[in-house]
């Protein structure tokens, strides 16, 4: 009987120890989210465009579409490799500006990012 309560007793101090360990992190991570934006490429079209973000800010952009597509910018600061279906690209804008970007495979496609 003794035994049994100082098991459950071990065990609710490690779980309040978990928890506490984990709360950091989990507020860490929202702060990086506020910082983070998607751009989802689907059907020959990113979206959404233009997406507005703050200096800092770290866009990805992810193919859902079953076609390969890239993004480019137009000012030539970013340039992904050729994305296949559900691959990603990561790019963190630093300065302020309308950045322009398009498809160099479909040129046609074509999307923008503010950042302030
Ligand atoms: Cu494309």
């Amino acid at each position: 009987m003794k035994k049994t309560v100082f098991m459950l007793g071990a065990a609710a101090l490690v779980l309040m120890v978990i928890m506490m360990a984990s709360r950091p992190k989990n507020l860490g991570a929202m702060g990086a989210e506020d910082k983070a934006a998607e751009v989802k490429i689907d059907n020959f079209t990113f979206s959404p465009t233009p997406l507005t973000v703050t200096v800092g800010s770290v866009v990805h952009w992810t193919n859902r579409d079953d076609i390969p597509h890239n993004v480019v910018s137009e000012d030539k600061s970013f340039k992904s490799k050729v994305m296949d279906t559900d691959e990603s690209f990561t790019y963190t804008f630093t300065k302020p500006g309308t950045y322009t970007y398009f498809c160099s495979i479909h040129p046609k496609m074509t999307g923008k990012v503010v950042v302030k």
